[in-house]
Parts: structure tokens; C-alpha cells; sequence
């Protein structure tokens, strides 16, 4: 059994290919949910959602959220009557909205709605939210950029600001509160390997961190645990990472990011560019696998899986 902690594009590609290197149905990703968002009445779980439609083959490769071929006619149909258009959801994606929704609103749970999600797509691994209570991840703005609010939402700091505008500090609001959701710890214990996939440390891995029990759980199989660096020569491949763990004190770097996981994961995969910085890392504790992490193809996406899964070794 492999279970990867996931983000949303990062490890849906590591996701799609650990699964042409191992039987699907013996991989889980527990999948955070710290960037869900409520819109329209919709909750919206996109980092469940990037990695279901990534391994359905259905994702939009360009964007790395939604999906390939989508349409935006109820986005145009808002748009006429004034509502809120900056979080764009596709004529299909929305499908996938109303039937949590609905389902949620009908007492199920996030889970047992995720797999009923998978399960539309024909998807063979267990996909997990990391908890079924709401959690939330905020940032705090530094120069209160976010017109007034100092603090917002995820989606407003990353799709309305662009994540463009400074950070002074990140929550996960009702964590503290939270049980880790249904399968997840046993998901962990049960691993031959515990894979943190290369999403965002902060705000992707930070909210299944902070849902209690899970770090403990993850610490417990340090020694089986890989994390793949999403930070290569300083910078993020998307999104916001980079920046965020500058503003946040840390180092944007290999070694800044085996600083945040030393504790949990024993291994460290880094990118060809950072060679250089191999030694450093293990000076930190941890060992080092130096390999091409860019996931341009499905054949380097399985190249990848197949080094990280062999780094557990
Ligand atoms: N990201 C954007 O940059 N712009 C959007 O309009 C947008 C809409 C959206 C709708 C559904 C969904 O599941 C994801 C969506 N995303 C959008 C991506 C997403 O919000 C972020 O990439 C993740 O939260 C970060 O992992």
C-alpha cells in the first residue's frame, strides 16, 4: 500500500504516475481540503477535485484545475445578472458541486460523497479528504491588500489576489478542532510508503498536518516516509510556494523545504538543478535522492514514482 499526502496539481501528476508504476487500487492519497470554499451555495473541493479528474485523464493540462474541453455557459449566466464570476466554475466541474452539495446537505459524509466522486470516474485508488470537518486556511495579508479584510479565504488570497500580494501569516481555521477523516490514519500506519507529494508545504501539506493526529501518525512512519521538494532552484513550479515560505521566514530552497519535513519524513527527492545542494539537505537529517522532478510527460511522472517509491528502501 502507498498512501501520498496530496495538494492539488503536484500531486496529482506524482499521483498519475505512481499509478503506471504500481497496481492502482493499492494507492491512497489523503487530499487536503483546507482550500474548499463555499460559492454560490456550492462547496468546492479543488484539490479533490484536481487530483480525481488528473487521474481520470480528464484534467485541463494548460490551467492544472478543472477540466480539458470544458465550457462556461452558467459562468456567462451569472455574469448577466451581476453574481460573483472571479472563481470560475465549468459547465461540468459544476456537476461535481451540486452532487456534494446535495449530498452534504443531506447529512452524508465528505468522504463516502469523495468516493462516490471517484467512483463516476471509474477511479481505482482511494482518494481521502484529510478530515470531514470544515478547515479552513486563511492568510493574513501584510499590507491589507485584500481591500479592507486583512484577513481572507484561500481562494480569495489565490484566484481573486492572484496570490500576488504579500503574506504575514497563515491559519488553518478549526484544525485545532478537527479528526482526521475517516481511513486516514489507518492509510498512514498501514503504508509500505508514505509519500509527500510536491505541493505547496504551507497550504497544501500545512492543513494535514494540523488536523491532530495525522503528523503524529506520519512521525510514527518517518523512516518509510519520502517527500519530493516542490521548490527547485529556488522557485515553485505554480503557484505561490516560493513566496510564501519567504514571507513566512523560510528558506526558498531544497534545504528550506527538508526544514519543514525533517520531522516527518526521513527521505528527501530534490531536482537535477539543486545537485548542489544534496549535502545540505542531509545536513539537515535527512537523506537525499537527487532526480529530474519536473513531470513534463506521464514517462517522467512514472520515472519520478518509481525513484521516490525506491527511495523508501
Ligand atoms: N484557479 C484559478 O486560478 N482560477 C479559477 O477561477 C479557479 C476555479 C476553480 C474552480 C474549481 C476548482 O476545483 C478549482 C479552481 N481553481 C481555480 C483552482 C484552485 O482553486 C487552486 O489551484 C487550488 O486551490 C490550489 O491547489
Amino acid at each position: 500500500m502507498i498512501t501520498v499526502l496530496a495538494g492539488g496539481v503536484g500531486a496529482a501528476r506524482l499521483l498519475a504516475g505512481i499509478v503506471q508504476v504500481v497496481p492502482p487500487a493499492e494507492v491512497t492519497a489523503v487530499v487536503n481540503t483546507g482550500d474548499d470554499v463555499v460559492m454560490h451555495g456550492l462547496h468546492i473541493s479543488p484539490d479533490l477535485d484536481t487530483v480525481t479528474y488528473t487521474l481520470a485523464g480528464a484534467d485541463n493540462p494548460e490551467t492544472g484545475w478543472g477540466l480539458a474541453g470544458e465550457t462556461w455557459q452558467a459562468m456567462g449566466s451569472l455574469g448577466r445578472y451581476g453574481g460573483e464570476t472571479w472563481f470560475n466554475l465549468g459547465d461540468v466541474d459544476l456537476g461535481t458541486h451540486l452532487y456534494r452539495t446535495g449530498n452534504l446537505a443531506a447529512g452524508v459524509g465528505l468522504a463516502e460523497i469523495t468516493a462516490g466522486i471517484s467512483s463516476g470516474w471509474g477511479l481505482e485508488p482511494t482518494l481521502l479528504p484529510m478530515t470531514e470537518d470544515r478547515v479552513a486556511t486563511m492568510m493574513t495579508l501584510a499590507d491589507g491588500s485584500g481591500g479592507g479584510s486583512d484577513e481572507v479565504g484561500f481562494q480569495e488570497y489565490f484566484v481573486r489576489l492572484r496570490h500576488a500580494v504579500p503574506v504575514s501569516s497563515v491559519r488553518f481555521a478549526g484544525a485545532e478542532s478537527s479528526l482526521p477523516g475517516p481511513g486516514v490514519l489507518d492509510a498512514i500506519g498501514g503504508a509500505d510508503v508514505v509519500v509527500v507529494a510536491p505541493s505547496n508545504p504551507i497550504v497544501s501539506i500545512g492543513p494535514l498536518l494540523a488536523v491532530p493526529g495525522i503528523a503524529d501518525a506520519i512521525r510514527a512512519r518517518r523512516d518509510r516516509t519520502v517527500a519530493v521538494s516542490p521548490i527547485i532552484a529556488g522557485a515553485a513550479l505554480k503557484g505561490p510556494a516560493d513566496r510564501l515560505m519567504r514571507e513566512l521566514g523560510h528558506e526558498a530552497s531544497v534545504v528550506g523545504v527538508a526544514r519543514i519535513y525533517r520531522d516527518i519524513a526521513s527521505c528527501l527527492v530534490i531536482d537535477s538543478a539543486d545537485a548542489d545542494l544534496a549535502g545540505a539537505v542531509e545536513t539537515e537529517g535527512m537523506a537525499c535522492v537527487v532526480t529530474d522532478t519536473v513531470m513534463s510527460s506521464p514517462e517522467v511522472a512514472a520515472e519520478l514514482a518509481r525513484t521516490v517509491l525506491g527511495a523508501a528502501s
